[in-house]
């Protein structure tokens, strides 16, 4: 068969600091093509709709997939959807990923018989079967495990065997140079692991995958990395290192083979402290940024996100990163509720910092435990609005004083890494991507003003909704993981050793 899939357009954080390859779409991409078929991949974060239309009539692919990791996409992942079936009505249209699984059902119904089916869960096993079916009996879509289609669901979706077997379709994406992050330009991005054995109530990464925790060997881990040739990576996983025998390993097999490369990860505080020796390690071999999810910096608001990390452990977390000289990205949540005070101390606060301060606003998403739980309504119900940069809960201040407040106090934290003053800083870095005809790092510096503005982000609340998201079914309620797990929880996907296990339970 001839597939297509399809990632969606960027959203605002993307528009700036970063644009990452669409991994998991790879995977699913490769996954196809070992099974025989024909793949092309397109991603809408560095082509044109209009590169879309043109590549259904030009390549006229009997099945179009979407991968739907962001909420915010689901409206234009609809629109995508229905001009694939408009144009192509033999076409198998199906969607995917992190968000289509939590949103499967009201998705289906968006679609309104433009979407055939939504597959829950990890793609690479699910969506070869349903490939399978659809060349027999297009009837039969519901019977693949993980599928939702309007006449009923399949059994839940089965976990790939082993991390070990997958392999992304990199060479399916022609226009790597457009990834980046920072100052790593270009980048590409690897994963080394797949789950989080925590379970923050903000998050859905856990319930996703039912608080499995699985690791790719370190041999093939290098393997993968050799073949990369972007100098910069981004480790996709949510939690790096948590096992620092894992990324020991992993670094001696990179060592082995002399691979040079530049790293950027995302890791916890606690995670840093327990396993400082590997962080140490891999700054040698690389290790340049680290992303830090502190959430917040008073005691209140960690017990609300439940991070289980106390104030203490994240300063001196911070402290530990700066003295190997790795630059940190930290993230705050914004609460809707705060006032121009709260945001006065956050400035200060990271004014004093050498760090990069991120501030993202506390969003329930489907599939979280807030989701179920807030007991606030939510003040909009318009997907696109879920990013994590607007308001949908109550503010205390008048909407336009709160992005006020919000974009002021972003714009105050990268006032320090963005525009003249970061020029400065990188001018060696900056004429080195120059010389490689790389733009992306040197185009963030000064794109802020247009990005973040208080007043777009008013208006964004003005714009007709088309699709309105389906409303908790009872808010202000306790709910058990259980009810929230796309992956049903096996025992055998838990690797983590008996001393990691403990630990997570002691921070819990
Ligand atoms: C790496 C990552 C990023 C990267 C890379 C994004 C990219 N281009 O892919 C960066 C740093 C750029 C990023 C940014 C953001 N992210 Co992010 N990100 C992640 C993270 C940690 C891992 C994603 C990943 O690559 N996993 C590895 C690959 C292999 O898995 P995968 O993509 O999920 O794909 C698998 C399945 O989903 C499925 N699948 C995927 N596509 C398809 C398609 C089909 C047809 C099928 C059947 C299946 C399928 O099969 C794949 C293989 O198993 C996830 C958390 C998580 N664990 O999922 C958050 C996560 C997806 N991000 C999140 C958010 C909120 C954001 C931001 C909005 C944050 C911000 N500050 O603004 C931005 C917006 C990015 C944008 N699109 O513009 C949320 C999404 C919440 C939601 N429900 O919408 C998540 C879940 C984190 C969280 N804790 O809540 N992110
Ligand atoms: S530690 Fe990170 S990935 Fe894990 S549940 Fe908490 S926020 Fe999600």
């Amino acid at each position: 068969m001839k597939v297509l899939l399809v990632h969606p357009s960027p959203l605002m954080y993307s528009e700036i600091y970063l644009r990452l390859e669409p991994l998991g779409l790879e995977l699913v991409a490769e996954a196809c093509r070992k099974a025989g078929h024909e793949v092309r991949i397109l991603d809408l974060q560095v082509a044109h709709q209009l590169d879309y239309t043109a590549l259904l009539e030009s390549f006229r692919p009997d099945a179009v997939g979407f991968g739907l990791n962001y909420l915010a996409n689901l409206p234009e992942t609809v629109d995508l959807c229905k001009i694939a079936k408009n144009r192509l009505p033999q076409a198998l249209v199906f969607v995917g990923g992190h968000s289509a699984s939590f949103t499967a059902q009201e998705l289906v119904e968006h679609g309104e018989g433009a979407i055939d089916c939504v597959l829950k869960g990890e793609g690479e096993v699910s969506v070869p079967l349903l490939l399978e079916v659809a060349k027999g009996d297009r009837d039969a879509l519901a019977e693949v495990p993980g599928a939702v289609t309007a006449e009923g669901e399949g059994a839940p979706p089965r976990f790939v065997d082993s991390l070990d077997d997958l392999h992304p379709a990199r060479d399916l994406l022609p226009r790597r140079r457009k990834y980046f992050i920072g100052e790593f330009d270009p980048c590409a991005s690897i994963e080394f692991t797949r789950g989080c054995p925590w379970d923050c109530s903000f998050c859905s990464a856990w319930t996703f995958y039912g608080r499995s925790y699985r690791v790719v060997s370190p041999e093939k881990a290098a393997e993968d990395l050799a073949r990369v040739r972007e100098p910069g990576i981004f480790i996709v996983d949510d939690v790096a290192f948590i096992r620092s025998e894992h990324g020991f390993e992993i670094g001696r097999e990179i060592e082995r083979r002399n691979i040079k490369k530049k790293y950027y990860l995302e890791t916890r505080a606690d995670v840093l402290l327990r396993n400082k020796e590997v962080f140490a390690y891999w700054r040698k071999l690389g290790l340049e940024y680290m992303f830090l999810g502190l959430e917040a910096i008073d005691a209140e608001g960690l017990e609300r996100y439940r991070k289980r990390s106390t104030l203490d452990i994240n300063m001196e977390a911070l402290e530990y990163a700066r003295s190997l000289d790795i630059m940190v990205a930290v993230n705050l949540i914004v609460d809707p509720s705060w006032d121009a005070d709260r945001f006065r101390v956050i400035r200060e606060w990271a004014q004093e910092i050498p760090d990069i301060v991120h501030l993202t606003v506390n969003t329930p998403y489907p599939g979280t435990e807030t989701w179920a739980t807030e007991d606030r309504e939510l003040t909009t119900r318009d997907y696109r609005l879920f990013d994590i940069q607007h308001a949908v809960l109550p503010t205390t201040l008048p909407l336009a004083k709160f992005y006020e407040e919000l974009v002021n106090t972003q714009k105050v934290l990268a006032s320090k890494h963005l525009g003249w003053a970061a020029f400065k800083d990188a001018l060696e870095i900056i004429g080195g991507h120059l010389l490689r005809g790389q733009t992306n790092f040197i185009k963030m510096l000064w794109k802020f003003n247009k990005v973040y503005n208080a007043e777009r982000q008013v208006a964004d609340h003005q714009r007709p909704v088309k699709y309105p998201i389906r409303l908790p079914e009872v808010s202000g309620q306790t709910i058990k993981p259980r009810d929230l797990y796309i992956h049903k929880p096996q025992r055998v996907h838990r690797k983590v050793d008996r001393d990691t296990e403990q630990f997570v339970a002691a921070t819990r």
